[in-house]
């Protein structure tokens, strides 16, 4: 980290742009061929994922907005616990949009805690420093950009208070099961007794909801995913084809995974990073999982993590779960 500070912003992207290079290059040479998901949120990214939150079919966002502005007190009351002062951590604030019907009841209550939102991108937290203080007058605010354990620590060493961690919008769901629960056990190693999580999950329901979620009539989550292949080109010199890939999504209701793949649409040759990857017709990239859960399933995941899941709460549908879960 110290060696990076002394880096220059171009260094910087260089190193940034080889780790892209690299994780790409990594996946495309692997049997199945895969993406990170990760690489989707570029600036035309971004973009996209705001306009999947509008589409009709995608509810996930909605539905946890419900719990956020229908629930606010109940929830204000199950995190300030003890009363005791308390920094509220949120992983991945993105523009905290949900956050603020939290943040702004807390400040009603007039309770004594620190908003410390992280992201990995720098562009989120200098504008939630910009935007947060017009929005939210007194509100004590500590935003820190880097990776969420590396943060945690940091944040750890900043102050001692109790911790509340925010996880929010079924970020949780784009890792597989095994790297959710040790992403879960990974955030019990830091923090103490008396500290939360309060994470978003979306849950189990209809197949048929679920896969329009991640494959609206609009087209707006096939440009996400075929914007990955574009980004390549521009970033890493590639020369995808875009035209000649397709997005698949599907949906297993057995075990609740939600992936989506890119199939090539004819046999051919893509450059990039000076490499050669060859696609037969029809072979798939994988893309991206979401991940669906049943409450049963969360409240285990919880358990074997260390951690006690102490309150529920549902939107009026009951698709999405808001859990506390208590160290
Ligand atoms: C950010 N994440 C929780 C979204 C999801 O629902 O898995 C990303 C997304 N991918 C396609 N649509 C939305």
């Amino acid at each position: 980290k110290n060696f990076e500070s002394t880096l220059t912003p171009q260094m910087q992207d260089n190193n940034t742009n080889q780790q892209f290079c690299a994780d790409v290059m990594a996946g495309l040479a692997a049997t199945p061929k895969y993406l990170e998901a990760k690489y989707f949120y570029d600036a035309a990214g971004d973009e996209l994922f705001q306009e999947i939150m509008n589409a009709p079919e995608y509810y996930p966002t909605n539905c946890e907005l419900e719990i956020f502005t229908q629930q606010t007190a109940a929830l204000a009351q199950a995190i300030i616990a003890d009363g005791s002062p308390f920094d509220l951590i949120e992983l991945g604030a993105g523009d905290a949009m949900k956050s603020t019907h939290l943040l702004r009841h807390l400040l009603d209550k007039q309770t004594d805690f620190t908003y410390v939102p992280i992201d990995i991108s720098g562009h989120v937290i200098n504008y939630l420093n910009e935007t947060l203080p017009q929005t939210l007058p007194g509100l004590q605010l500590e935003g820190l950009t880097g990776e969420y354990f590396d943060m945690l620590k940091r944040a750890a060493q900043i102050s001692t208070r109790r911790k509340v961690v925010l996880f929010l919008g079924s970020n949780i769901g784009n890792m597989p099961v095994s790297d959710a629960q040790g992403f879960c056990t990974e955030m019990r190693k830091h923090l103490s007794e008396g500290d939360s999580v309060l994470i978003g999950i979306d849950l189990k329901k209809n197949p048929k909801t679920i896969l329009a979620a991640y494959n609206d009539a609009g087209g707006v989550t096939s440009q996400f995913n075929l914007n990955l292949l574009t980004r390549i080109n521009h970033e890493l010199q590639g020369n995808f084809n875009v035209s000649q890939f397709e997005h698949y999504p599907m949906y297993d209701p057995e075990t609740g995974a939600c992936k989506s793949y890119l199939i090539s649409l004819a046999d051919q040759q893509v450059q990039l990073c000076d490499e050669t990857f060859v696609f037969k017709k029809d072979e798939y990239i994988y893309m991206e999982i979401s991940q669906k859960y049943t409450v049963t399933q969360t409240n285990e995941m919880a358990a074997s993590a260390g951690f006690k899941p102490v309150n529920h709460f549902f939107d009026s549908k009951g698709w999405f779960l808001d859990a506390i879960w208590m160290v």
